[in-house]
C-alpha cells in the first residue's frame, strides 16, 4: 500500500479539499498533514480553531486514514519521518512566494523515488465565498482582539509594523517575503503616535484627539484582519483613560500601551533634549489599576511603558518601576531607549526576567536597530515594534519626488521610481 501524504492549513473544509482527498485516495493510503499553529501564523493564515480542533475536523473527512502534525514549513520533518510515495497538493502552489517550497518539496521526495501530484485547485463561486468569510471573521472584534494574546504564545517573537493608514495597514497585512523558501511577514499593527501625527502634519505632542486616532483605527480595521496595538501616550487623566480602554476594546483593539510621563508629552526620541516629566510610580501605577478595572474583555492587554533610560533615570529606577506596574495589573511591559547600543535594553531584560518570567517584554528598536528580533528574544522579548520606518521611508521618495517635478517642469524624470498606473488603480481589491 503506497502512502500518499497532503498538508492542510485551512479551518473550513470544502469541495476543493475534499477533491485533493479523494484524489489522494486513489493513489493509496491518506496521511494529512495539520501544519501547526506556530507554522500557519508565519504562512499566510491565522487559525480561528486550535491545533486540536483543526487535527478533529481532517480526521472526520472520509478517507482520512491519519492526521499527523507537520512543523516544518518545508516538510522535512513529516517526508523524513513518512517517506510518502506521493505528496498531492493544490496546483496554485506553484506559482508566488509558495513555488519554492513546492521545489524544495520535490527535490526531497524525488530524492527516493516519491513524486509530488499537482491538483488542479478548485475555483468556484462557493469556494471563493467561504475563503473571504474565514478571512472576514478574522476581522471581527471578537477574533481580532483575542490574537494578540494567541500570537504571543504561539510563536517566539511577536513582529509589529506601523500602519497610519488604510493603505499602510495594507502593506503590512498583505507583506510575505520568502527567504531560504521560508515564508514570513508580519503578525501586527503598531498604531504610532508619532506616524499616526505626522500623517495629519501635526507634532506627536497628544495634540491629535482620540476621536481622530480612533477613526485611523477604523479606516486601518477596514481593510486588514491583524491585531492592532495602539499607542495610548500617556492615556491622558486616568478618569478619561478608562473610557478609552472601554473604547478601544470595543473596536477589537489588543492592547494599548501607555507611557509613564505626564503633563506636556513630546516623542521620546527626543529624550532630555526637551522638558518632560515622568509621572511617579504611584500615579502611573493608579492609573493602569483603574484602567483595568475598567476593562471589560479577558483579552484586552493594559501595557506599561517604562521611559526611565529616556530620560535618564537609571536601570534601578526602571526596574522598580517594572515591578510596580506589573503588581498595579499591567499586562506586559515596554522597555524603551534611545541609545544606538542595545546594552541597556538587554540589561533591563535579563534583570526583569531573572525576577519575572512571564510578564510580555515589548520593545522599540529605533534606535538600537542593529540586533536582530532572534537576539532579542533570547534575552525575554516577546513583541518587538518597527515604530516608524514605513513612515520614515514615504517621505524622503515623496519629498524627492516633488522636487524633481518642481525642478523638470514635467513628471518623466520621475517615472521611472513610481508604480506604474496600471497597478495603483488595481492596488486595492475590490470585494
Ligand atoms: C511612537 O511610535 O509614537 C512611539 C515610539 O511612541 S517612539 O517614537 O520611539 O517614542
Ligand atoms: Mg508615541
Amino acid at each position: 500500500m503506497k502512502t500518499v501524504y497532503t498538508c492542510f492549513c485551512t479551518d473550513v473544509i470544502h469541495e476543493g479539499h475534499r477533491n485533493i482527498i479523494e484524489e489522494a485516495h486513489k493513489r493509496g493510503k491518506v496521511v494529512v498533514g495539520a501544519l501547526s499553529d506556530r507554522t500557519l501564523i508565519r504562512y499566510n493564515k491565522f487559525p480561528t480553531l486550535s491545533q486540536e480542533e483543526r487535527i478533529r475536523l481532517y480526521e472526520s473527512i472520509d478517507g482520512v486514514e491519519e492526521v499527523v502534525v507537520q512543523e516544518d514549513m518545508l516538510y522535512d520533518d513529516v517526508i523524513e519521518r513518512l517517506h510518502p510515495d506521493f505528496v498531492v497538493h493544490g496546483d496554485n502552489w506553484k506559482e508566488g512566494p509558495e513555488a519554492a517550497i513546492r521545489s524544495h518539496v520535490e527535490a526531497l521526495v524525488t530524492a527516493y523515488g516519491g513524486e509530488v501530484v499537482d491538483i488542479p485547485y478548485t475555483y468556484n463561486e462557493t469556494v471563493r465565498k467561504i475563503d473571504l468569510q474565514t478571512r472576514e471573521r478574522l476581522a471581527m472584534p471578537e477574533y481580532r482582539r483575542k490574537r494578540l494574546r494567541q500570537l504571543i504564545d504561539m510563536t517566539p517573537v511577536v513582529k509589529v509594523m506601523e500602519a497610519h493608514s488604510g493603505l499602510t495597514g495594507l502593506i503590512v497585512e498583505k507583506t510575505v517575503v520568502e527567504r531560504e523558501g521560508r515564508l514570513d511577514q508580519f503578525d501586527a499593527m503598531w498604531v504610532s503616535s508619532l506616524c499616526d501625527s505626522t500623517a495629519k502634519g501635526k507634532p506627536d505632542i497628544e495634540l491629535v484627539d482620540m476621536t481622530s486616532r480612533f477613526r485611523t483605527i477604523d479606516d486601518i480595521m477596514e481593510v486588514t484582519t491583524k491585531p492592532i496595538i495602539f499607542d495610548g501616550d500617556t492615556g491622558g487623566l486616568a478618569e478619561h483613560f478608562v473610557y478609552t480602554v472601554r473604547s478601544l476594546e470595543r473596536m477589537g483593539v489588543s492592547a494599548v500601551i501607555i507611557e509613564d510621563k505626564k503633563g506636556l508629552k513630546k516623542n521620546s526620541l527626543f529624550g532630555t533634549e526637551v522638558h518632560q516629566t515622568q509621572a511617579t510610580i504611584e500615579e502611573f501605577s493608579a492609573k493602569i489599576t483603574a484602567a483595568k478595572k475598567a476593562q471589560l474583555t479577558d483579552d484586552f492587554m493594559i501595557i506599561a511603558r517604562i521611559e526611565s533610560l529616556i530620560l535618564e533615570q537609571g536601570m534601578a529606577d526602571a526596574l522598580a518601576r517594572a515591578a510596580a506596574y506589573v503588581a498595579a495589573g499591567a499586562d506586559g511591559i515596554m522597555i524603551h531607549s534611545r541609545k544606538k547600543d542595545p546594552a541597556e535594553i538587554l540589561e533591563f531584560c535579563d534583570r526583569f526576567r531573572a525576577t519575572d518570567a512571564k510578564t510580555p517584554i515589548v520593545v522599540v528598536p529605533s534606535s538600537f536597530n542593529t540586533i536582530t528580533e532572534e537576539e532579542l528574544s533570547a534575552h525575554g522579548v516577546n513583541i518587538v515594534i518597527y515604530a516608524n520606518q514605513l513612515t520614515r521611508a514615504a517621505f524622503p521618495a515623496m519629498q524627492k519626488t516633488a522636487e524633481d517635478i518642481l525642478r523638470y517642469h514635467r513628471a518623466k524624470e520621475v517615472d521611472d521610481r513610481l508604480l506604474p498606473i496600471k497597478q495603483i488603480i488595481t492596488l486595492i481589491d475590490e470585494i
